[in-house]
């Protein structure tokens, strides 16, 4: 059957698609399982030309799969099924994403049939199998029809190999996209992915929880042949920690040298795993490591301690030494809270002029959905819109007034982009991660400046309770 895959866009996204625009993998993943049955289009909106379009210059889909793949996506996601509807009124529509994967709220209104929560492509292929063979699908694990959405339920203790059985992503459904898919100083970029999930339990995030805490390992031979399957050299590593088995990355920095790849990696990893094995960073360095994004989150160790990061700001700077002297730059997030001070704002600004970070990036405490900081806070927020829960907005009570929390938010970015910093101001490459140097960079500071407009009142919608 035909089967047509909607990656939404959201033009009201502060870190916009002129910021960084990444090719959906999750739909390349999906694509890859229906491959040999099925005809899979992947239709990127933020590329491709409105539903509309599509519809008068292609035959029907048999099957329509929209992605949810922020909780703030869950407002356009919303109206591309709606569209998708409109144009196709007798195609089945199916959900899914990270957000129904770790959430059911905020899903009402969509015009869906089924949905789909964790790793898509099985119940995908069950679902285009039935409804081709003209039956009426039965649930499986991980899909539920859409009105019976609070009864699903995902693997939540998948097998440690359960990435090898996912069939190889079908990158071939994106090649005329290929050059148009970058991140930050990664043009062009794509997505790969060694493990998922992480043993730490962060408060504020949803991926170990994702896993139960399981870590999740893609055998070396799959990794080469994925990447095999990649023309460009800039990867985008998106494991949760990507050097959690060191004695496994040294085999697979071996294996990628001696396969010959010649790449330039950007991975995710935290201070005390590289402070731990330097001799996996020194080699990784060897193989193409070019930058690293850690989660700093602070340099206090109340604050450290309260986010359960089980590191110390001391082990930030060592790690930051290390990768320098390696020649890896760094990309390191910090959170702001949300009851910040204009001293606690100078403190960080501080923070960042003086160490030497090469590209630092700023997300406010964020309750998202699946996290434990959601699980005990989701009375306390002060607004219930999912478009908020970009890490750029509020959702906790401000001590400054909220214009003026706004203002310093926008201050620090500004701030951090003005320094020279070391890592990345040679060649061409600009200052700070995100931030290109065209005015798509000062369209967000403005929007941020502006973050007050976006709170409205608490105007919760009935919703069916969490899973
Ligand atoms: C790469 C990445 C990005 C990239 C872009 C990704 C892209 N392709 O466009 C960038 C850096 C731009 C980015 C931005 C943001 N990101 Co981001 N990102 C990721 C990351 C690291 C990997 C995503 C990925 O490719 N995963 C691998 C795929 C294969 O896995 P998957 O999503 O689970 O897909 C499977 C299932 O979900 C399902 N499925 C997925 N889609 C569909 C669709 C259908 C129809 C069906 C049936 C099934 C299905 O099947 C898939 C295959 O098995 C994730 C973390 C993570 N581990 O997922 C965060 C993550 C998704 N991002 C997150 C956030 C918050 C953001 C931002 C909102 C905030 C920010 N400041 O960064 C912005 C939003 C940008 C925007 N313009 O809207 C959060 C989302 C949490 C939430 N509840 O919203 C995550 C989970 C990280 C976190 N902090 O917890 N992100
Ligand atoms: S923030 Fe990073 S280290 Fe902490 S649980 Fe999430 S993936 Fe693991």
């Amino acid at each position: 059957m035909r089967v047509l895959l909607v990656w939404p866009r959201n033009e009201r996204a502060l870190l916009s698609d002129r910021l960084s625009c990444c090719e959906p993998l999750p739909l390349e993943y999906l694509g890859g399982a229906l491959r040999g049955d099925h005809d899979v289009t992947i239709h990127d909106l933020r590329l491709d030309p409105p539903l509309e379009t599509y519809a008068q210059t292609h035959e029907p889909p048999d099957l329509i799969g929209v992605a949810i793949p922020y909780t703030t996506s869950v407002h356009v996601s919303r109206e591309v099924s709606r569209e998708a509807r409109r144009l196709w009124p007798d195609v089945p529509i199916v959900l899914g994403g990270h957000h129904p994967t770790v959430s059911a709220e905020w899903l009402n209104g969509f015009s869906a049939d089924w949905i789909v929560a964790g790793e898509g492509g099985a119940a995908l292929s069950h679902l285009a199998c039935e409804l081709e063979a003209g039956r009426s699908p039965s649930p499986v694990q991980g899909l539920a029809p859409y009105d019976s959405r609070t009864g699903l339920e995902r693997d939540r203790r998948p097998k440690p190999a359960a990435l090898n059985d996912l069939p190889m992503p079908d990158r071939s459904l994106l090649s005329h996209h290929r050059g148009d898919y970058f991140h930050s100083v990664y043009r062009p970029v794509s997505l790969i992915r060694f493990t998922a999930g992480c043993p730490y339990t962060c408060k504020f995030c949803s991926l170990w929880r994702m896993t139960d805490r399981r870590y999740l390992v893609k055998d070396i031979d799959r990794v080469l042949a994925e990447m095999a399957d990649i023309e460009g050299s800039n990867l985008y590593v998106v494991d949760d920690e990507a050097f959690i088995q060191p004695g496994r990355m040294l085999e697979l920095a071996d294996a990628i040298d001696k396969a010959g790849f010649r790449k330039r990696f950007h991975m995710y990893i935290r201070t005390d795993t590289a402070l731990r094995r330097p001799d996996v960073i020194a080699r990784w360095a060897e193989v193409g490591l070019d930058s690293v994004l850690v989660g700093a989150e602070s340099m206090t160790d109340d604050e450290l301690s309260g986010y359960r990061k089980g590191t110390d700001p001391g082990q930030t700077r060592r790690a930051l030494d290390l990768f320098h002297a390696n020649g890896v730059k760094v990309r390191a997030n910090f959170i702001v809270q949300p009851n910040w001070l204009d001293e606690d704002f100078a403190r960080l600004n501080h923070t960042v002029q003086e160490l030497q970070v090469d590209m630092p990036s700023f997300s406010v405490l964020t309750p998202l959905p699946g996290t434990d900081l959601y699980d005990e806070s989701r009375s306390q927020l002060i607004s219930d819109d999912p478009e908020l829960f970009d890490c750029y907005h509020a959702l906790f009570p401000t001590r400054l007034p909220l214009e003026t929390f706004y203002h310093r938010l926008a201050d620090l970015l500004a701030g951090a982009s003005a320094r020279s910093s070391p890592g990345v101001t040679s060649g061409a490459d600009p200052s700070v991660f995100y931030y290109s140097d065209d005015s798509a960079f000062d369209e967000m500071l403005r929007a941020i400046r502006g973050g007050a407009d976006w709170s409205r009142p608490w105007e919760p919608e009935p919703v069916p309770s969490t899973k």
